[in-house]
Formats: C-alpha cells, sequence, structure tokens
C-alpha cells in the first residue's frame, strides 16, 4: 500500500479543523493530515464523501413563487418547489431585483450580515466577498456585529478587562499550562472536539498532549461541567458535574468560602481592581440579607456545600487558573459566567503569571491558548459600508418580525431597520439560529432572500434564489489562522460540482451586470488576488529578516511558517508588572469588579457587577429536563453532515442524544431507541445514548443535524432529524449584549412510537434534481 500511496500526488489544503494534503486514488479522494499535526482530527474525513454528493447544488435554481409571482413576502419559502434556471438568466433576475430595491428602499434594505463559518480560505471567504460585493455595488447593506460563538463575552470583557482578542489569544498558552499550572478549574469545560476547529486552519491539535504533560507533572484539572466528556481523559479531571447554567451560583460559593476564610488575595483586589468592596456587600449578603454562601449555592447548583467549599480551598494559595468556555456564555444571562469567573480569580490574585490567573475560552477554540501571529494574514479589504444600521447578529428573526422597532444593546437605544432582500453565502442560519420555527416566519416576511450555498442545506431550501457554490476543495486559495504559525497552500483538488461557480465568480459577474466590476475586482483575476494578498505576508516576514519565499515557491512547496509573539502573557502579564504603567484598557484602568458603566445603563438583566440572576427558561414540570445544545464532534456545526466520518455516528440515520439511565428507565428508554424531545416551541427525533457520563435530570443533542421537516406545510413541523435548534428559545442573553442564547432550554423526552419517518435533509428538493 506505502507503494500505492508513493505514486499518488498529494497536494496541499486546509480546512478550519485541520491542515491536510490529498490525492486521488483512481475515484477515491485520499485524505492524509499534515505530518507535523500531533493529533489530528477525525472529522477531516467528512471531505472524501462530500464532493459528489447527492446533496451539493448542481445549477442555480429559483423557487416557482418567486419566479412566477415576483418577489414579495411568502410563507411558502421552504415548502415550495425549485425550478432551475440558466445562470445568465439567474444573474439577470437578481441584478434587476438588488437594482428594484436600491432603487426603491436604499442599501439600509438590504441584510448582508450572512453570519456563518464558510470555508478555511482567506480570499474566497465568504463573508469577505458578500460584504465587498455589497459595499462597492450597493453601497452598503445592514451588519451584524459579534458572533454566535461569543455574543456575550464580546461586549463584555471590554467593560471588564480589555478587547477578547486580548484574554482569548494572548494570555496563558498551553505551554505555561503544561509547565506552570498547578491546578486547572475549567467551567465548562475545554473538549478537544471544541478545540480542534480554528478558522483560517489549524496545523497542530496541541491541546491533549499539553493536558497529559500538566498532569504528569502533577498539574490536576477540575471540571465543572453536566458533561463528563467537556475533559479529555488525558486530563484525568474531577468532575463537578453541576445543574446546567448554575456556574455563576457555584462560583459566588466558593467566592464567599474564600472570604470567610480569608483565602482571598486582598492585596491583588486593592491594587489591580475596581469595586470589590461593592460586590463583596453582595456576595456577603449586606445588601439583600442573602448570603451566597456554599450551602446558598449547593442548592442551586445541586453540589454539596461542603464540595463548593473545598474546591475554593483547593485552588487558594496555589498557581491556580480560571477557565471559562464560551458555551455558559451562550446561554440567559451569559454575562454573568464571564465575569464571576474573572472575579474569582482575582480573588485567587494569580492574574497576570505564567499559568496562572484567568483565561476565558481557553480550549472553545484552536485560536486560544497559543501565540499570535506577528506578521498579518491575508485578509479581502471589504471597503467602505454607508449604512450604519446593524444589529446583534443573533436578533436576526426579531429584526424581520419587528421592523421600526426600538432595543437595547450595549447602552444604545436602536432602531430594528426594515428589510426587503436578505443575502446571504457562507452560513447557516437553519443550523446556527435559535426557535427555527420562528426564524421560517421571520424569513416569510421578506421581498427576497438569496443564498450561495454548496448543499441543498435548510437555508437554502428556504430560499428564493440558490445560486451554486464550489466547495473549497475545488478552488485555490490561502489558507491561515491568527494563532496558527503555518500559511497554507490550498491547492485546487477537484473540478466543479455540476455548474458550481465561486462566490467571487458569482459576485463578480453580478458586479459587471451592476457597473461596479472594477470597484468589486480591482481587475484581478482570483490568482492574481492571491497573488496580491500573499505580498503583504511576505514583506512582513521580509522584514523581519525571516524566510520570505516568492508567491510561485510558496506554491510550490504548499506552505510558509509565520513568526509568533514571544509567549509573554500579553496584556495581563504586563499589567500585573505594572499597572500604572500597563492600564487596562477599560474606564478605570483596571480589572472592572464593579462597572460604573455597565451599572449606569440601568440593565436588570445584567446589573453593575456579576450577579446569579436565575433563568427565566428554568424547567418545569412539562418539560423537566435541561437540554444542553452544544458544539457537535463528527463535523464543524453543520458543515459536511452528509459526510462519511458524521454520518457514520449516527443511528438510524438520526443524531444522538445523550441520556442519564435513571432518566431513560423513568421514561421506559433503552439504549438506541428512536426518541422525541419536545416543548412548546417544537419537536425533534433523536437516537438515545444512555450514559453515566451526563447529570441526571439533563439530555445532550448536539447541534449540526441538518433541520428536516416531516411536513414542511405544517407551522412547526416535526424535525426527523435531530436539530436541537427546533427546541432553542430565540432570546437575548441581556439587554447588554443581546447574544445567543441556544446552548440551555428545557424539554421533555419520550420513546417515538411510530413508524421512522426517512431522512430528506439531503435529497435535492422537488423540481430541483438532475
Ligand atoms: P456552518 O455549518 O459552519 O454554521 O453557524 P454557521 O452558520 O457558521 O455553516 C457554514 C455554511 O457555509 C455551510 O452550510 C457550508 O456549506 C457553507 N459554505 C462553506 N464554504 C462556503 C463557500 O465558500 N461559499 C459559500 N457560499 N458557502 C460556503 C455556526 C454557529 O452556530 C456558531 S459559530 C456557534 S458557536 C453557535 N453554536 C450553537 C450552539 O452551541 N448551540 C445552538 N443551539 N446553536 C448554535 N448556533 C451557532
Amino acid at each position: 500500500m506505502a507503494g500505492a500511496d508513493e505514486e499518488m500526488v498529494l497536494r496541499p489544503h486546509s480546512s478550519h479543523w485541520g491542515v491536510f494534503s490529498a490525492a486521488w486514488d483512481k475515484d477515491r479522494l485520499v485524505v492524509r493530515p499534515h505530518p507535523g499535526d500531533p493529533d489530528p482530527s477525525p472529522v477531516l474525513h467528512n471531505f472524501a464523501d462530500a464532493l459528489r454528493h447527492k446533496a451539493r447544488i448542481p445549477r442555480p435554481c429559483v423557487r416557482r413563487g418567486w419566479l412566477e409571482r415576483g418577489a414579495g413576502p411568502d410563507d411558502r419559502r421552504g415548502r415550495d418547489e425549485f425550478v432551475p434556471v440558466a445562470w445568465d438568466r439567474v444573474l439577470d433576475l437578481l441584478t434587476a431585483e438588488l437594482t428594484r430595491v436600491r432603487d426603491a428602499h436604499g442599501p439600509g434594505a438590504v441584510f448582508g450580515g450572512s453570519y456563518g463559518w464558510a470555508s478555511a480560505g482567506r480570499f474566497h471567504h465568504a463573508q469577505a466577498q458578500i460584504h465587498r460585493f455589497l459595499n462597492a455595488s450597493l453601497g452598503g447593506y445592514v451588519r451584524s456585529v459579534n458572533s454566535y460563538s461569543a455574543g456575550a463575552s464580546g461586549v463584555l470583557l471590554p467593560h471588564i478587562l480589555g478587547p477578547m482578542e486580548a484574554i482569548t489569544r494572548h494570555n496563558v498558552t498551553w505551554e505555561q499550562v503544561a509547565e506552570c499550572s498547578d491546578i486547572v478549574i475549567a467551567f465548562g469545560g475545554m473538549a478537544l472536539k471544541n478545540s480542534m476547529v480554528g478558522s483560517g486552519g489549524i496545523s497542530r491539535h496541541v491541546e491533549r498532549g499539553a493536558m497529559r504533560s500538566a498532569r504528569e507533572r502533577g498539574c490536576r484539572f477540575i471540571l465543572v461541567s453536566p458533561l463528563r466528556p467537556d475533559l479529555p481523559e488525558e486530563a484525568a479531571a474531577d468532575w463537578v458535574p453541576l445543574v446546567p447554567g448554575t456556574d455563576v451560583a457555584l462560583m459566588l460559593g466558593m467566592a464567599h468560602t474564600l472570604v470567610t476564610e480569608e483565602l482571598h488575595d486582598r492585596a491583588f483586589l486593592d491594587r489591580y481592581c475596581v469595586g470589590w468592596p461593592i460586590f463583596e456587600d453582595y456576595l456577603m449578603g449586606r445588601v439583600d440579607g442573602r448570603p451566597k454562601d456554599a450551602a446558598w449555592a449547593a442548592a442551586i447548583a445541586g453540589v454539596a456545600a461542603g464540595d463548593i467549599a473545598a474546591l475554593a480551598r483547593r485552588l487558594a494559595g496555589k498557581r491556580s487558573l480560571v477557565v471559562v468556555a464560551h458555551a455558559l456564555q451562550r446561554a440567559e444571562h451569559g454575562e454573568q459566567p464571564v465575569w464571576m469567573g474573572a472575579v474569582l480569580a482575582a480573588m485567587l490574585g494569580q492574574i497576570g503569571l505564567p499559568g496562572g490567573g484567568y483565561h476565558y475560552a481557553l480550549g472553545a477554540l484552536a485560536h486560544t491558548g497559543r501565540r499570535p501571529n506577528a506578521v498579518p494574514i491575508p485578509t479581502l479589504p471589504q471597503g467602505a459600508n454607508g449604512v450604519r444600521d446593524f444589529i446583534p447578529v443573533a436578533r436576526i428573526a426579531d429584526m424581520l418580525l419587528n421592523p421600526g422597532q426600538p432595543f437595547d444593546y450595549n447602552g444604545q437605544r436602536l432602531t430594528y431597520p426594515h428589510i426587503r432582500l436578505v443575502y446571504w453565502a457562507g452560513g447557516n442560519p437553519f443550523h446556527h439560529h435559535q426557535d427555527l420555527n420562528r426564524l421560517r416566519r421571520a424569513l416569510a416576511r421578506v421581498d427576497t432572500f438569496v443564498v450561495h450555498e454548496s448543499a441543498w442545506t435548510a437555508t437554502a431550501r428556504h430560499a428564493d434564489i440558490v445560486l451554486p457554490a464550489t466547495m473549497t476543495l475545488e478552488r485555490e486559495d490561502i489558507g491561515a489562522g491568527p494563532t496558527d504559525p503555518l500559511m497554507v497552500a490550498m491547492h485546487r483538488l477537484a473540478e466543479p460540482y455540476g455548474e458550481a461557480r465561486d462566490d467571487y465568480a458569482i459576485f463578480s459577474a453580478l458586479a459587471e451586470r451592476l457597473g461596479t466590476a472594477d470597484a468589486f475586482t480591482e481587475g484581478r483575476s482570483a490568482r492574481e488576488w492571491l497573488r496580491h494578498l500573499y505580498a503583504r505576508t511576505q514583506a512582513a516576514l521580509a522584514a523581519q529578516g525571516l524566510p520570505a519565499p516568492d508567491f510561485e515557491t510558496f506554491w510550490r512547496r504548499g506552505e510558509v511558517t509565520l513568526l509568533s509573539v514571544p509567549d509573554d502573557g500579553g496584556m495581563l502579564r504586563a499589567f500585573r508588572g505594572d499597572p500604572d504603567l500597563n492600564k487596562l484598557p477599560t474606564p478605570s484602568g483596571r480589572i472592572e469588579i464593579f462597572s460604573q458603566t455597565i451599572a449606569g445603563f440601568g440593565y436588570a438583566d445584567c446589573p453593575g457587577h456579576p450577579a446569579w440572576l436565575p433563568p427565566a427558561d428554568a424547567p418545569t414540570t412539562r418539560h423537566p429536563l435541561r437540554l444542553i445544545a452544544n458544539q457537535p464532534a463528527t463535523r464543524l456545526h453543520s458543515q459536511l453532515d452528509f459526510g462519511g466520518h458524521s454520518s457514520a455516528r449516527k443511528h438510524r440515520g438520526r443524531e444522538i442524544v445523550r441520556i442519564h439511565p435513571a432518566d431513560a428507565a423513568r421514561r421506559g428508554i433503552a439504549d438506541g431507541d428512536i426518541v422525541r424531545l419536545f416543548n412548546a416551541r417544537g419537536a425533534c427525533l433523536a437516537a438515545a445514548s444512555v450514559t453515566a457520563d451526563i447529570r441526571e435530570g439533563v439530555v445532550q443533542l448536539p447541534t449540526g443535524a441538518w433541520y428536516d421537516p416531516a411536513d414542511p406545510e405544517e407551522e412547526a413541523p416535526l424535525c426527523v432529524h435531530g436539530n436541537p435548534n427546533v427546541l432553542t428559545r430565540d432570546v437575548g442573553t441581556s439587554r447588554l449584549a443581546q447574544g445567543c442564547t441556544g446552548q440551555l432550554t428545557s424539554v421533555e423526552l419520550e420513546r417515538f412510537r411510530g413508524n421512522l419517518p426517512p431522512i430528506r435533509a439531503y435529497d435535492p428538493p422537488t423540481s430541483a434534481r438532475g
């Protein structure tokens, strides 16, 4: 077999879940991880079957109702047939519609927020492409701010510590954990399924090895999560399976113990923080008569008071690291665990020391715990947006359903614009958004919904105009991430599927028709853009006296090594060294345990210091189970859900829901049974996996199984495949950040007794075959 491999010409490429090379062995695509990767992601195996899968979109399609009756609100979206249309005609139709909307309503009637991860290549980066096109050709668009990943923390952190990047990308590294940490407490864990992913590509998965080395040196890990797999076996963690969404209460109980036993670092709090006395009054119950002691916390978090107090004692006086996962803030009041984690770390006095202190989102992505690149990586300039309106990204359905209505965000009172046309490329809102039945109603309101996609996702099925995009393997690009040391020449590995075109080619053709081609393309072909974007990184490497091969050499070799900044702890280390010279970029220049700015906004759902705020969406008698709808292990989000690795890990075609043996027994559910999860918003099927690795009263169904309505004609159809976003709530984290709250909701679950409906999520829609 080695001989056969040697004959194959392996060509480099990259993905968000790993750098790799691939070659054709007859008609089979063989994928090999980068040889330098110590722990490659198995998700690479989703590629092989994906290229020619029936889910791919071969040609442009237009929804029959839109084609026959024209643009306008229509609840047939997602229910209608599609008509294949030739490229020239569809581009003419779309040009006319873009022109109509722009001329009649202005570019402020176009939503181009178009959230989504798309592919690793930095030139064919769908977000950059669509934003550049809308700026150049329409004069702008309504944008979205922040992300579904870090909606709450992205707004909170600058108020209390500093910019997100400084906390997540230039802070404690995995090397420091391996060498210096005595004890790491991970709220929400650091699951390898999350750190296997880094946007732009990742050449070395180091997390498992770092945790193993730390552990072998004697470092202890504590996992605070309802799910045991949230830390790998290598960490040999002590597991604290708390009630989901109660981390703040548990942290407060620990903080109370630290104060009563005088284990907190008063000198650190005085020198480096503002607002400790105000918070201490709250903590000790001087404000509301309710001390937030371990017994109080135990009743909320479902962890024994003695265990909570013991946790606090274990951390004190050591090189302790407090980690808070992204997942915790993707929930109601998601700002609070991020803030309280920082306060707990401040009380322990280790912030800014090697391997100690606070690291929000360590292990939540491959970007974190690394050293940032000291040279710029390629990015496609997006031009200037002439529209001022924006929404926090997860407020899309609110915006479409409530044009002209006010909403709060980060101290501002804003107004939802009236959107006529939604244009999406490189994202899947029917994967990423909450309460999908509400999203369907919202998208029915617009005049036109345009989607570029490589496969028939539910988002494509709800569009009016579907333009087939190439997938990454079908084009050349440059892969690079902000904290990965390799820049990769992504070679083309396959011809485009059917009539699929690159997003760049589609936007270029539209720009040509709109008379804006020069502004959009600047006269460059895709290959010329790669050369152009490469030149900036090359010049920066040369300026540092480092190897800076010309483009041809880079392309031939397949990669170039970038320069990383030193492992110096970044902003927090410098601040610790001299807090007067190296003030934090907060209003006080210190860590804000109390924020006068946030308090001044007057938001009851986000007061001026971290606090325990009970969730409105608590379990009820009808929906007694807490559902954790987290990131999947078998794919990135919904990408390549039809690929071999993802498909093989389903059961009878359904996504797996994990349930505790006691909860399963109570409902007469056995391992492998098909179950129905339901609440007031919707219902879906999944296959039960009965396991003691989950806290009793909690079920876990990952995101990413493509939405598959049994009968799309229904208002709230059963998803037969297992997309948890039919169940989640579409509300913001708070009036401060308005982040996504998809991580947690309440459900009931029962054995499904009917005939099992077929999975049709990957079948092309009616009339679009061939
Ligand atoms: P992806 O599946 O990555 O999900 O949401 P996101 O929309 O990013 O979607 C990317 C889409 O882009 C895919 O359909 C893919 O086919 C398409 N695509 C890839 N390359 C190209 C290209 O070059 N051109 C075009 N036109 N299309 C392309 C992810 C989002 O989900 C995120 S980041 C998070 S953190 C959230 N997590 C949760 C969660 O934990 N729980 C819930 N309930 N919901 C969540 N939603 C969020």
